[in-house]
C-alpha cells in the first residue's frame, strides 16, 4: 500500500484513537501552507474566493462548509437547526477544492474540535483544537475523488451489511407489545407493500435493561423472531449504552465485579441516569469491557436477532448524581427570593444545566488499555467504542454472516464496524432538504451505510412530506421509516394512498441489485456511494454550487422535491440526460433533456431519475422481501449504452467479506 500522498503530523501527545489503519512516517514540522499558533492552539490556513469545503460527515448545514464554525462534539442533539455547531457525530475529514487544487486534511483528536470555516474570518479555515494532542493528516491528490480514495485508504474499509438491510424497515418507538408489531407486518402485508426490517425501540426491554426482553409484552421471544422471520421480515432492536444499575441484574452485577464501568476520580463508578433510571456507563475504550460487552448481544443474536441500532452513545446523560445534588443545593437559595429578570435566567440556566452538562463529561475517566484519561478528552469516541465493541463480538461470535448495526455517535473509525442513522430529526421539509445534503458528506467519510429518519423523527409528519421523504429515502442504504412517542402515526398504510406507497417502494426494490452493486463498489474501492456533481463535472462551474441534485453510483442522478405543494422542481444538467419519470417500476415516461436547465415536473408520486449518457440502470421486479428478488430477470433502462456495460457486483449477500 502506498499513501505517500499522505503526511502525518503531530501535535503534543496524541493517543491512538483507532481511526486510523495505516502506519504514515511522521514529518516534522507544520503542514505547508498553515500556520500554528501556539498559545490558542490554532491552526490556519488561507482559502481561495473559489474554494469549496466538503467533509465533516454527518453535521448540520450544507455540502459546503464554507461559511460556518462545526464543532465535533458528539451531543444528544435533536435540534437539527442551522443555529448548532454540530449533531452526533465527529467525523474530521474535510476537503479543500477551488477546482484547480484541492487537497484533504484528517484531524484525529478525539476531543472537541473546532472547525472554523471562513465564520470568523471570511478569507481563512481555523481549526481550533480545546487539546492540541493531535494526529494530522493532509492529504494530496488531482481530484476530489482522489483525495476521498487515500483517505477512505488510510482509514480501513468500510463496514458492509448485510443484502438484507438494503430492504426497507419500519419502527417507531412506542410498539410495546409482539401484537403491535404483528400489526405493523399485517398491514404491509395486505397492501403488498414490501418490507424487511421492523425496528424494536426501547419499549421491548425489561424497565430499560440492555439484553432484556420484557416478558409479558413479548413472550416466547425466540419463537416471535422465528414467526416474523417465516414472513420475510427482520426484528431490529436498539441497545442503549447506560446498563441499568440493579441489585440482581446480571450486566450490572457483572460489570461492577470486574470494574468494567467508567469511573470517577475517587475511583467510584459515576452515576449517571437515562431511560433506565441510574445507570454506569460501560468503559468501551477498555479492551476487556469492550469485548465483555460485546458479547452481551449474543443472547440476541442466539435467538434469531441480526441486526441491531445503537442509541445514547455519545453518551447523552440525562442527569448525573452529582450535579443533581448541586441543583438542588443551589435551587434553596432561589425558593424564598423575589426572581427578578436576571435572576429567571440564573434559575433557567440552573435547570436546564441538568441534562448533557459540559461539567459532567469531565466527572469520569476511562482506562484506555492502560491509560487512564478523562473522558472529555475522548469524548468523541464513546460511540465507535460501543459499536467497535458490538462488531469484534460479531466477529468472534457470528463468524458466518454479517450482521446489521448502525450507531447513532460516531468518530472517524467506527464506519468499519457499523454505519450511522441521522438521530432525531423533525417532520420538517427543511430537514428532507438536510438529509440530501447529508449525505455526500457521509460517503466522502466512509460511513456509506447510513439514512435519516424518513417522514422525520420529531413533530407531526404529512402524507406529502412522508411520501416525498420517501422518495429520496428509496436511494440511501439505510431506508428506514422513524418516528417518536406521540408523534403522528407515519407508518405508510397510515395515510390515504397507499397505492402510491406502494409503487415508490417497490420502485427500491427494484433498485436494489443496482443500489447494491454501487454501495460495495464504493466500498470495496474506497469510492462515494452519493456524490456532489462536482466531484464528477470539474469543469462545470455551476456543479460547485449544486446541493440538491445528487450522484447516485456511476449510472444516475436524483433530483429529488424538497418543498411542499410542489409538482415540479428546476433541475440543472451538466451534460445530455436521459430522465425517467416513475411513478411505479414499471410505469414511467422517459425523454431525452438537453444539458443546461430545465423545469421538470415530478407530482406528488413521482420520481424523478436521470440516467447519463453511455450509462445503464439495471432493475429487477419486486418482491416482498430483499431474499425474494430476483438477480438473473433484469430489465435495463440505457442512454447510449449496452445494459452489458453494465457493472454489476453479485455476492451471495450474507457472508463475511
Ligand atoms: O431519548 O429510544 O435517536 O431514534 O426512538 C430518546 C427512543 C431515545 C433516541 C433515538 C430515537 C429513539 C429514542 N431515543
Amino acid at each position: 500500500m502506498s499513501l505517500e500522498n499522505i503526511k502525518k503530523y503531530e501535535f503534543g501527545k496524541p493517543l491512538n484513537t483507532g481511526a486510523v489503519v495505516v502506519d504514515i512516517p511522521k514529518t516534522e514540522g507544520i503542514p505547508t501552507g498553515f500556520t500554528y499558533d501556539e498559545g490558542s492552539k490554532e491552526l490556519t490556513t488561507s482559502l481561495n474566493k473559489k474554494d469549496v469545503v466538503y467533509g465533516l460527515g454527518e453535521t448540520i448545514r450544507g455540502v459546503n462548509k464554507r461559511g460556518w464554525l462545526y464543532i465535533s462534539n458528539n451531543a444528544d442533539e435533536p435540534h437539527h437547526e442551522e443555529t448548532k455547531h454540530g449533531l452526533y457525530a465527529s467525523q474530521n475529514f474535510l476537503m479543500l477544492d477551488d477546482g484547480n487544487r484541492c487537497f484533504g486534511i484528517f484531524v484525529d483528536n478525539p476531543g472537541i474540535v473546532q472547525f472554523d470555516i471562513a465564520y470568523t474570518d471570511a478569507d481563512k479555515f481555523t481549526i481550533r483544537f480545546e487539546d492540541n494532542d493531535t494526529y494530522f493528516y493532509v492529504i494530496d491528490g488531482k481530484t476530489p475523488y482522489e483525495i476521498v480514495s487515500s483517505f477512505r485508504e488510510l482509514i480501513g474499509r468500510s463496514y458492509i451489511p448485510p443484502l438484507w438491510a438494503f430492504g426497507f424497515g419500519q419502527s417507531r418507538w412506542g410498539y410495546k407489545t409482539a401484537d403491535d408489531v404483528r400489526e405493523v407486518a399485517r398491514r404491509y402485508k395486505e397492501l403488498g407493500i414490501p418490507l424487511d426490517m421492523i425496528y424494536m425501540d426501547i419499549d421491548y426491554m425489561q424497565d430499560f435493561k440492555d439484553f432484556t426482553i420484557n416478558p409479558e409484552r413479548f413472550p416466547d421471544f425466540e419463537a416471535f423472531v422465528k414467526e416474523m422471520k417465516d414472513e420475510g421480515i427482520r426484528l431490529v432492536p436498539i441497545i442503549d449504552a447506560g446498563v441499568k444499575i440493579e441489585e440482581g441484574y446480571d450486566v450490572y452485577e457483572e460489570g461492577v465485579k470486574e470494574g468494567y464501568f467508567c469511573k470517577k476520580e475517587d475511583g467510584t463508578n459515576l452515576v449517571a441516569a437515562v431511560w433506565p433510571g441510574k445507570v454506569h456507563f460501560p468503559d468501551f475504550l477498555n479492551s476487556a469491557a469492550r469485548k465483555w460487552f460485546g458479547d452481551k448481544y449474543k443472547l440476541l443474536t442466539d435467538a434469531g436477532i441480526e441486526g441491531f441500532w445503537n442509541d445514547m452513545n455519545e453518551p447523552a446523560i440525562f442527569y448525573t448524581e452529582d450535579h443533581l445534588k448541586e441543583v438542588f443545593a443551589e435551587i434553596k437559595d432561589y425558593e424564598n427570593k423575589e426572581l427578578d429578570i436576571w435572576g429567571f435566567f440564573a434559575f433557567k440556566n440552573l435547570i436546564g444545566s441538568i441534562d448533557n452538562n459540559p461539567e459532567d463529561y469531565r466527572r469520569f475517566y476511562h482506562d484506555f488499555d492502560g491509560v487512564k484519561v478523562r473522558h472529555d478528552k475522548v469524548h468523541n469516541l464513546y460511540g465507535f467504542y460501543m459499536t467497535r465493541s458490538a462488531g469484534e463480538a460479531f466477529e468472534r461470535n457470528n463468524p458466518d454472516k454479517r450482521i446489521l448495526m448502525f450507531s447513532r455517535s460516531s468518530y472517524t473509525g467506527m464506519h468499519r464496524y457499523g454505519g450511522v442513522w441521522t438521530g432525531d430529526n423533525t417532520s420538517w421539509w427543511s430537514h428532507l432538504l438536510l438529509n440530501i445534503k447529508q449525505m455526500p458528506s457521509l460517503s466522502m467519510t466512509g460511513f456509506l451505510y447510513s439514512g435519516a429518519d424518513v417522514g422525520g423523527f420529531g413533530g407531526n409528519t404529512t402524507e406529502d412530506l412522508v411520501m416525498r421523504w420517501t422518495e429520496f429515502g428509496i436511494f440511501t442504504p439505510l431506508f428506514r421509516n422513524h418516528c417518536a412517542l406521540g408523534g403522528r402515526e407515519q407508518e405508510l398504510y397510515q395515510f390515504g394512498k397507499p397505492e402510491d406507497f406502494k409503487n415508490i417502494v417497490e420502485l427500491r426494490y427494484s433498485l436494489v441489485p443496482y443500489i447494491y452493486s454501487e454501495f460495495m463498489k464504493a466500498v470495496l474501492n474506497n469510492g462515494m456511494y452519493m456524490a456532489p456533481l462536482s466531484f464528477e463535472y470539474r469543469d462545470d462551474e455551476r456543479c460547485r454550487e449544486i446541493e440538491d441534485q445528487l450522484l447516485v453510483g456511476d449510472s444516475i442522478m436524483v433530483a429529488p422535491v424538497y418543498e411542499q405543494n410542489k409538482t415540479g422542481r428546476y433541475v440543472y444538467l451538466p451534460e445530455k440526460m436521459k430522465l425517467i419519470r416513475f411513478r411505479s417500476y414499471n410505469d414511467f415516461d422517459e425523454e431525452i433533456l438537453e444539458a443546461g436547465d430545465h423545469y421538470v415536473k415530478a407530482e406528488l408520486n413521482e420520481v424523478l431519475v436521470f440516467v447519463r449518457p453511455g450509462k445503464a440502470l439495471p432493475l429487477t421486479k419486486p418482491a416482498k422481501c430483499v431474499d425474494d428478488l430476483s438477480w438473473d430477470d433484469l430489465s435495463y433502462i440505457t442512454f447510449d449504452a449496452d445494459p452489458e456495460s453494465y457493472d454489476m457486483y453479485k455476492d451471495d449477500g450474507i457472508s463475511r467479506l
